[in-house]
């Protein structure tokens, strides 16, 4: 069963993607989202980089269109989004290999001027800044994510995402990887 603090943390994850916060994600908001990436990251559009990321996105979005718009007008709302991640719930090991698989791919685009495979402060900040996630006190909020070493690896990183999906935890770490949970909500705003 899913339960209110997993919905409010859901209700999070929408909103990332949701970039011009009307209760609906379409294509456009993705795109807004992977140009938002690419600016960013100072990505050039003529790259195999860009090209991944795109593709990367968009078949994110196919799939998830595929199972959550039922009315099929090629938007997802809030509530088939959030019926759509209830089914999902029911197999953990089904988020934690989408989490992985798209993770992988996700932050080899975030990560790919790096020597080494961890999560540096500025990635870290372009991944919140890329989801339109507006936080105050960003570093500090980067320090309480890191590992005893004092990092982020790439698997902590995943292991971070997987916490935040699956976790009932109130205390656990993964819940803070979008970003804090009292802000972020664009539905509750409306
Ligand atoms: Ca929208
Ligand atoms: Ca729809």
């Amino acid at each position: 069963m899913v339960t209110e603090f997993q919905e409010h943390k859901l209700k999070i994850f929408f909103c990332l993607f949701d970039s011009d916060n009307d209760g609906k994600i379409e294509v456009n908001d993705f795109k807004k989202v992977v140009d938002k990436f690419v600016h960013l990251k100072g990505i050039n559009k003529e790259t195999p980089e860009y090209f991944n990321l795109y593709n990367l996105y968009l078949d994110f979005w196919e799939n998830t269109l595929k199972y959550a718009d039922i009315d099929d007008d090629d938007k997802i709302r809030y509530d088939d989004f959030l019926s759509y991640w209830f089914d999902l719930l029911k197999f953990p090991q089904e988020i934690e290999k989408l989490i992985l698989d798209f993770g992988k791919a996700f932050m080899s685009i975030i990560l790919f001027d790096e020597e080494e495979n961890l999560f540096s402060f500025d990635n870290y900040k372009i991944f919140l800044t890329g989801f339109g996630r507006e936080i105050v006190d960003i570093e500090n909020h980067y320090r309480k994510l890191l590992n005893k070493e004092g990092k982020i690896t790439i698997d902590d990183a995943q292991q971070l995402a997987i916490e935040f999906f699956l976790s009932n935890d109130k205390t656990a770490l993964g819940n803070l990887w979008f970003g804090p949970l009292d802000t972020g909500d664009c539905i509750g705003n409306k």
